[in-house]
């Protein structure tokens, strides 16, 4: 069923924070069983995109400093729906056995967590792809987990750069054809590409 952008927002404004835990073990048992999560490397907008797709200024705390995530965020939506924020990878920043059990957290998160439907990979559109996103994008597809990626902070490029940066990932996306979905491009500031996102997560 298709729905209007403003049927979509009002959709997503009615969630709850249900908390944040250590482990995707201590995810209290619920009834929903659908779930989507952002990932990618620290600083690339996680928190900001979810909360830009939940209409909430303050559902997950955002931060100039990298590695501000560090459990898993899970945000109840409409009782139909659970969207996870996870901390960040790739950040050098933290100590080597901080660094492990974060990797440990979203990896254990991503192999084993049943209600896990679809995963969004966020890059930052300025940044690029990295190793660290590479390792993230090979993990996922030995996994066979389902996901898209999304271009985060396209205001911070012109439309030239951002339309090449999607045909470098697009052609990258062909070592993991069973698993890649879909590519979406956008901005916490405007908004933009933000109902495009809603929609694929309703579909679910
Ligand atoms: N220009 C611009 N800045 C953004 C956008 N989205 C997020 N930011 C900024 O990027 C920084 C990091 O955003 P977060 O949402 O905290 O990033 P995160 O991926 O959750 O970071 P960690 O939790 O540390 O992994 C903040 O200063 C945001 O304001 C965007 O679309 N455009
Ligand atoms: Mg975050």
């Amino acid at each position: 069923m298709a729905k209007s952008n403003k049927e979509l927002n009002s959709f997503f404004s009615s969630n709850k924070f249900l908390g944040s835990f250590n482990s995707y073990q201590d995810i209290p048992y619920s009834e929903i069983k659908k779930e989507c999560c952002f990932i990618g490397r620290s600083n690339v907008g996680k928190s900001s995109l979810l909360n830009a797709v939940t209409k909430t200024k303050k559902l997950a705390k955002t931060s100039k400093t990298p590695g501000r995530t560090q459990s898993i965020n899970v945000f109840e939506v409409n009782n139909k729906i659970n969207i996870i924020d996870l901390p960040g990878y790739g950040f050098a920043k933290v100590s080597k056995v901080m660094r492990e059990n974060l990797i440990a957290l979203i990896e254990n998160y991503i192999e084993y967590r049943t209600e896990l439907d679809h995963v969004f990979l966020l890059i930052d559109s300025k940044v690029g792809i990295k190793n660290s996103d590479i390792d993230m994008l090979d993990f996922l597809n030995n996994c066979s987990r389902n996901f898209s990626v999304i271009l985060t902070k396209i205001d911070k490029i012109s439309i030239n750069q951002a339309d090449l940066q999607k045909n470098s990932v697009l052609s990258l996306m062909r070592n993991y054809r069973k698993t890649f979905k879909d590519i979406y491009l956008s901005e916490t500031k405007k908004n933009n590409g933000i109902n495009k996102i809603q929609k694929t997560i309703y579909g679910l």
